[in-house]
């Protein structure tokens, strides 16, 4: 049989199992950018004639990363409000100050596309260091039409500049923008007539998603975007219970959303609506060990009920400044008491799930996309165990192997 590429001598960990399995020697053969055969190195056929060829040398494979939650396109950084949370001041208190998420709006509304193009290239290339081959990235940072869809457009054509898949989400309902102070149902209003059907129009965005929050938006608000977003035909996701219990994450599950995601002040009521809802939860770990936040999600509840946890970066500037999925799912471990089996399915299945892609990524079975990664560790545990390393050995996307610069 010929074929694109063999990867021989590797032990894959296929994530298709809640145990994360390791498998005896192996190789995977791939073609045309998915996998079309896998098996034990003794099944290999010696009349095979792939067109290249890479000895794993033993190291461990996995499904390429996904990092299902990010707000990675903005501009500047928040180093000063830092400052501001380590002398006392709360994330709540900043953001009603005009501080906070208003003060990165500024500035991706006023960054030229291009720049703002490379500021964001440098953290995604980063989280494709740390074997991410599929992202999220959501707007949310320009709150006028005109900066969202520049966000969104900078998020496509990051997608089309690096071999990494780019999934897009319209978050213009993250914030109230300043020229709309007390008038949120009045922003409301410009977002589900005009942005969020634009966005839509153009093709900008495949999922839509809101700030469900004493400082974002109140689950009436959320629901006329959730409503706007059926009837342009997109899938929902939600930011949901991450201060507070605001039943956002039943909300969400109402409209059969994606993923409901922090979920740090989640009931049982709302852990029950998303089982339902095959909804999955994603864990931001980041987020509660930036705000030292003191009350993690209940993952105990989410076990109880199987909802499918994912785990994510929240790449942001105010609240989770990092692109080392790898160290998110330590935390998922150190903080949230997930298992280290757990972590990496937050990050491979569930998350391909949270994307609504399980379909053609997320584990390493026949027919999937050949996106991979190598890592030089001996057992899987080992990902999430060490603080902040990166055994990436190789990555590949579509059967294509990349240099990790
Ligand atoms: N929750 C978060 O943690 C981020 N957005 C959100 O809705 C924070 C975004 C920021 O502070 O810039
Ligand atoms: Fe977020």
């Amino acid at each position: 049989m010929a074929y694109d590429l063999l990867i021989r001598n590797t032990r894959i960990v296929s994530a298709a199992d809640d145990a994360c399995a390791v498998s005896g020697a192996a190789f995977v053969a791939v073609d045309q950018g998915a996998i079309v055969a896998l098996g034990p190195m003794s099944a290999l056929e010696p009349a095979s004639r792939p067109r290249d060829e890479v000895d794993a040398e033993g190291a461990l494979l996995t499904p390429g990363f996904i990092d299902c939650h990010t707000h990675l396109v903005y501009a500047g950084d928040r180093a000063r409000e830092f400052e501001l949370r380590l002398q006392g001041a709360s994330y709540e208190e900043i953001a009603r100050a005009g501080g906070g998420i208003v003060s990165t709006v500024r500035q991706t509304r006023e960054a030229h596309p291009a720049d703002l193009q490379q500021q964001s290239a440098r953290r995604l290339a980063s989280l494709m260091r740390h074997g991410v081959t599929t992202v999220e990235i959501k707007s949310g940072y320009g709150l006028n039409q005109k900066a969202e869809l520049k966000s969104l457009q900078v998020a496509r054509a990051l997608g089309q500049r690096f071999p990494v898949d780019v999934r897009t989400t319209l978050l213009a309902a993250h914030a109230l923008p300043p020229e709309f102070a007390g008038r949120p149902d009045d922003y409301i209003d410009e977002v589900v007539q005009h942005i969020l059907p634009e966005a839509a129009r153009l093709r900008l965005a495949d999922a839509v998603d809101a700030f469900c929050e004493t400082i974002g938006f109140t689950p009436a608000q959320t629901r006329r975007v959730f409503e706007a977003a059926r009837a342009a035909g997109l899938p929902v996701k939600l930011h949901a219970e991450q201060l507070s219990n605001q039943g956002g994450a039943a909300l969400a599950a109402e409209f059969g959303a994606l993923s409901a995601d922090h979920l740090e002040h989640l009931d049982e009521a709302g852990t029950i609506a998303m089982a339902c809802a095959g909804t999955v939860a994603v864990m931001l770990p980041g987020a509660y060990y930036f705000l030292r936040d003191t009350q993690p999600p209940p993952i105990a509840l989410l076990r109880k009920h199987r909802v499918p946890m994912a785990v994510a970066t929240d790449c942001n500037p105010g609240t989770s400044p990092t692109t080392h999925l790898l160290l998110m799912m330590n935390m998922a471990c150190t903080l949230f008491r997930m298992t280290p089996a757990e972590a990496l399915l937050g990050v491979t299945r569930h998350a391909a799930r949270a994307l609504g892609l399980l379909g053609d990524r997320g584990t390493v079975e026949v027919g999937k996309r050949a996106d991979l990664c190598l890592w030089d560790v001996d057992h899987p545990a080992e990902l999430a165990y060490a603080i902040a390393a990166n055994p990436l050995r190789a990555r590949f996307q579509r059967g294509l192997q990349h240099a990790l610069q």
